[in-house]
C-alpha cells in the first residue's frame, strides 16, 4: 500500500545533491586511502552508509554527538602517539604545517577528518534527502549536523590520544585557550592520564608581540591538565613556524 512513498523516497535519494555528497565523501575516502595505505582496512562504502544514518531524515538542529558514533566505530583508525597535533584558532598556520611535513598530525589528516573537512550538508525530516546548501550555520543551533560531527569526531580523536601530545594555539587573539572552543570543551577533557603523557602548548606569536605563556586563560589550561599529566607551553614566532613550512627538511624538533 505505500509503495508510492516508498518509490518517491527512492527517487529523491538520488537526486543529484545526494548523489554528489555521496560521491565527493567516497571519492575523497578513496584517495584518502591511496595515500595512507595504513587505512586500507577501511571500507568507504560502509564508512558512507554509516555516515548517512546519522543524519538523513532528521531535524538538521536536532542531531546529537551521538548519531555519529556508528561512523566513528567504523573508521579504522591507528592511534599515532607522540604526534597528534591539536589546536584552536590555528586552522592555517597548523594545516600548512602538517601538509609539508609527516611528524604531526591534526584531526584533518586522520581519514574521517580529511573526508569532511571543507563539507556541509544535513538532512531534512520526513525525506531521504541529503543537502550541501541551506544547511544550519555553526552557531544557528546547537545540534546541528556539521557541529555535532566535529564534535564527536574531535572526542574520538581526543580518546585515542597517547604520549606526548602538541596544541598549536593563538598568541594573536585575547584568549588563546578559549573556553567554548571544542579543544577546551571536548578534547582536553578527555585526554587519559594513562595514556597521555603530557601536553605542550606552542603558542604561535607574531614576533613577540600578543599574547605570552603566562596568559589568564593559558593558566587555566594548566590547572586542568595538571596534575594528571605535564604541562608545558613555549611561545614561538609565526615566522619560525613559516620557515619549517618553506623548509620541510628542517628536523621537525627544530621547528619549536
Ligand atoms: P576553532 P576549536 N562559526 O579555531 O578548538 C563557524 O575555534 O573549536 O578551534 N565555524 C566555526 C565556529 C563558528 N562560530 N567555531 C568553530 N568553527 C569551526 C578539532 C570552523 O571550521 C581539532 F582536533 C573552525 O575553523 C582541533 O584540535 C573550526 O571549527 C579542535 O577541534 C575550529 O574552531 C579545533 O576546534
Amino acid at each position: 500500500i505505500s509503495l508510492g512513498v516508498v518509490h518517491s523516497h527512492a527517487l529523491s535519494s538520488s537526486s543529484p545533491s545526494s548523489e554528489s555528497l555521496k560521491k565527493t565523501i567516497i571519492d575523497k575516502c578513496e584517495a584518502f586511502i591511496q595515500n595512507n595505505k595504513s587505512s586500507s582496512a577501511n571500507n568507504c562504502q560502509k564508512i558512507w552508509s554509516a555516515f548517512q544514518q546519522a543524519f538523513v531524515g532528521r531535524d538538521p538542529c536536532n542531531v546529537p554527538m551521538e548519531a555519529y558514533d556508528p561512523l566513528i566505530h567504523t573508521v579504522i583508525q591507528d592511534p599515532v602517539c607522540n604526534r597528534m597535533l591539536f589546536w584552536s584558532k590555528t586552522k592555517k598556520i597548523v594545516h600548512d604545517f602538517t601538509e609539508k611535513r609527516d611528524c604531526f598530525l591534526t584531526l584533518e589528516d586522520t581519514l574521517v577528518g580529511f573526508i569532511m573537512n571543507g563539507l556541509t550538508w544535513c538532512g531534512k525530516e520526513e525525506s531521504n534527502e541529503t543537502f550541501t546548501t541551506g544547511c544550519p550555520g555553526w552557531t544557528d543551533c546547537v545540534n546541528n549536523t556539521v557541529r555535532s560531527f566535529w564534535n564527536r569526531a574531535s572526542a574520538a580523536f581526543a580518546d585515542a590520544a597517547c604520549g606526548d601530545v602538541t596544541a598549536m594555539l593563538n598568541g594573536s587573539i585575547a584568549t588563546p585557550f578559549s573556553p567554548t572552543s571544542i579543544f577546551a570543551t571536548i578534547e582536553v577533557k578527555r585526554f587519559k592520564a594513562a595514556k597521555v603523557k603530557s601536553l605542550s602548548v606552542v603558542l604561535v606569536t607574531k614576533e613577540n608581540k600578543g599574547t605570552t605563556c603566562d596568559d589568564p586563560s593559558l593558566q587555566d589550561l594548566q590547572k586542568e591538565i595538571e596534575p594528571k599529566l605535564k604541562y608545558n607551553c613555549k611561545a614561538v614566532p609565526e615566522s619560525k613556524i613559516q620557515d619549517c613550512i618553506s623548509h620541510p627538511d628542517t628536523a621537525c624538533g627544530a621547528c619549536w
